[in-house]
């Protein structure tokens, strides 16, 4: 009898490895189960320029669990942007239950649904804001109170992941910085700017149209 228990337990101790093995090996063969994605997303076609420049922020979402019903606060400072427009073109919502409208509270509420059987899955654009700015800082878009009703026949509330994007804005240069004329404003303008701001005041040189050639001048390049 303890011969056979002494067997038995040989056995175990052999064949430990190899099932240590194939655990490693199904569980790297297996995929692990992904966390759905259910995304509001904010982007922009470019997040730097000057006062009075055109900004862009377009409001999508990236989902793999089907939704019928978006709804969010997009948030804007109102001291450094002017919303001027709103596009539709191209939208996924198919009813607006509350339709993104231009406000200057810095706050545009929005609520659409999306008609199609089974709910919507995938990435589709809901609408584009396109602002004017109006002063010179950094300013943040950002969603708030957003969530996404599940086409579950229960109407599920989540709360989808945001983002947020930052347009950086400058004041407008009395001159323009692109000092080679070549179409962009790099290291070899802020070079060519070095070389003359020892020579006598030339307005060229003066960016900001302050009077005189100082590093305030080379805000501008970067
Ligand atoms: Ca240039
Ligand atoms: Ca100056």
């Amino acid at each position: 009898m303890r011969r056979l228990i002494k067997k038995h337990k040989r056995k175990i101790i052999c064949s430990s490895p190899i099932l240590f093995f194939l655990f490693v090996t199904y569980s790297a063969l297996v995929p692990a189960e992904h966390a759905p994605i259910t995304n509001i997303i904010l982007s922009a076609k470019a997040d730097e320029g000057y006062v009075g420049d055109t900004f862009y922020a377009e409001v999508s979402i990236d989902t793999d669990t089907p939704i019928n019903v978006i709804e969010a606060s997009l948030l804007f400072p109102n001291e450094q942007l002017e919303a001027k427009e709103i596009s539709q073109d191209g939208s996924l919502i198919d009813l607006w239950i509350k339709e993104p409208n231009l406000e200057t509270s810095g706050a545009i509420y929005f609520s659409g649904g999306i008609l199609r059987a089974g709910g919507f899955v995938k990435t589709g654009k809901a609408f584009t804001v396109v602002f004017t700015a109006t002063n010179e800082g950094s300013a943040t878009i950002r969603l708030d109170r957003s969530s996404f009703a599940l086409s579950d026949g229960k109407g599920t509330l989540i709360t989808p992941k945001t983002n947020e994007i930052v347009f950086h804005i400058k004041k407008k240069p009395a001159k323009d910085p692109d000092m080679n004329d070549s179409g962009t404003i790099n290291l070899v303008d802020a070079g060519l700017w070095l070389t003359n701001i020892f020579k006598p005041y030339d307005t060229r040189n003066d960016l900001n149209g302050d009077g005189a050639i100082s590093l305030r001048d080379m805000y501008f390049f970067w």
